[in-house]
């Protein structure tokens, strides 16, 4: 199904008075407040392609119903959320799990909706029915060359998935680790991945980067290959400036400085690009802000500034993208929740007041510092994300219309109450 546009124009209508009150309470008190809408429009925040359907845990998973049966109606949902948002212009696919067979007309239903191919992304962390050997102890750095060719030629196959479909990068996360002490010899795991990702980088065309995820445990409890932020750009070091750290929110052990962490990759052209979500526990893939919002627009605190610094364009200059997982909520709903948080820390880290923050900083004004940060981020930005979505022909209340259209019962009325999609 598709939201036709006067739907959207109709409710905005109804919404029109009360938003206008509420952005211009707001507006009044900010500078360049045009510049502001603009960059918050032009922000847009990947898809990935397996969180249109209920995740799930060990322990079950419980299907709302209504869920994509195919690549072609995960492209179709995300056409929704862009439709109401305006901010959700690309997905991202995980491969095999979606496999674009027919890319020319998988590109074409995508333009239709606006959309385009954000990175690909590789599976080395399951085995498929298809292929020869098992990744149970690892795949690029498995002890096995024989493996390790396998593990390479698949990720050599997704990148030529995503050549067909314009995608510019390749996303790689490894699960591969050790479980007990004694089982793998650390060093050796690192240099035969890094051997294996010289292989995959010599794939990669010239105007491609490849993107290396870090996670400390899960599904290994004792040991991963590529376990945190140093041993990925390590790796990103050593294979050049084609390869860098891809920042998974949830990849951290507790108490972790991820804005630091941030910032010096950052620094270094060595920030990919993140993987939103929230957490309390681990990589427990929760709705972006649901937990530590706060943490989030520190995150674009030090996006804002660092990029400003590099000349870096905030729309394109690295990939952002959503990785989270729906066990209870209806997908859309969660990532229309994940992208709004997305972007009210972008819109608060783009209030901050930049020159005041230096000179506290010079000046060792501590509880200057604070009081400037939090000037910003107490600040009410929703209504100029309203604001950025009525200029660019979304929905001033994406998730109000959304239930208002009873979308999801359509989708169970067209794809049934039992259909499950494909993904973690
Ligand atoms: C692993 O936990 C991860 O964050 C990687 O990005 C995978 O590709 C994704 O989750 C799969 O859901
Ligand atoms: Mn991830
Ligand atoms: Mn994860």
């Amino acid at each position: 199904m598709q939201l036709e546009k006067h739907i959207i124009d109709e409710a905005n209508h109804k919404q029109q008075a009360a938003h206008q009150r509420r952005f211009d309470f707001v507006a009044a008190d900010i500078n360049s407040l045009d510049a502001i809408i603009q960059k918050i429009s032009d922000f847009n925040i990947a898809i990935p392609s397996w969180a249109l359907g209920t995740g799930g845990t060990r322990f079950g998973r419980f299907s709302g119903g209504g869920e994509p049966r195919s690549l072609e109606e995960k492209i179709e949902d995300v056409g929704l959320i862009h439709a109401l948002n305006k901010s959700s212009n690309s997905i991202s696919l995980h491969i095999p799990w979606d496999i674009p067979e027919n890319a020319s007309s998988i590109k074409a239903l995508a333009a239709q909706h606006g959309l385009r191919f954000d990175a690909v992304n590789s599976n080395t962390f399951q085995d498929q029915p298809s292929q020869q050997y098992s990744y149970k102890y690892g795949s690029l750095h498995h002890v096995d060359k024989v493996v390790r060719k396998q593990a390479v030629e698949h990720n050599i196959d997704v990148i030529n998935y995503g050549i067909e479909l314009e995608s510019k990068a390749l996303s790689v996360w490894l699960s591969d680790g050790s479980n007990f002490p004694g089982q793998l010899n650390m060093r050796g795991a690192f240099e035969r991945t890094l051997e294996s990702l010289h292989e995959i980088y010599d794939a990669l065309p010239a105007d491609w980067k490849v993107w290396i995820e870090y996670k400390p445990y899960e599904p290994n409890f004792y040991s991963t290959t590529i376990g945190d932020w140093g041993q990925s750009y390590l790796l990103a070091s050593k294979l050049g400036k084609k390869a860098q750290t891809l920042v998974d929110l949830g990849h951290h052990l507790q108490g972790a400085n991820i804005e630091q962490i941030v910032s010096l990759l950052l620094m270094e052209g060595k920030l990919a690009g993140f993987h939103f979500n929230d957490s309390k526990y681990g990589d427990d893939d929760l709705t972006v802000g649901s937990i530590n919002p706060y943490q989030l627009f520190l995150i674009f605190n030090e996006l804002v500034e660092g990029m400003d610094a590099r000349g870096l364009n905030h729309a394109t200059g690295i990939g952002w993208m959503i990785d989270a997982s729906h066990n209870i909520k209806d997908p859309i709903e969660d990532l229309l929740q994940s992208v709004e948080a997305i972007k009210i820390a972008y819109a608060q880290a783009l209030l901050i007041d930049q020159p005041a923050l230096v000179q506290a900083q010079q000046n060792n004004d501590v509880v200057l510092a604070q009081e400037i940060l939090q000037q910003a981020y107490r600040t009410d930005v929703r209504p100029l994300l309203a604001e950025a979505r009525l200029r660019s022909g979304g929905a001033l209340q994406p998730l109000d219309v959304y239930r208002q259209q009873t979308v999801r019962k359509q989708l169970i009325n067209e794809r049934g109450a039992l259909a499950v999609s494909t993904g973690l």
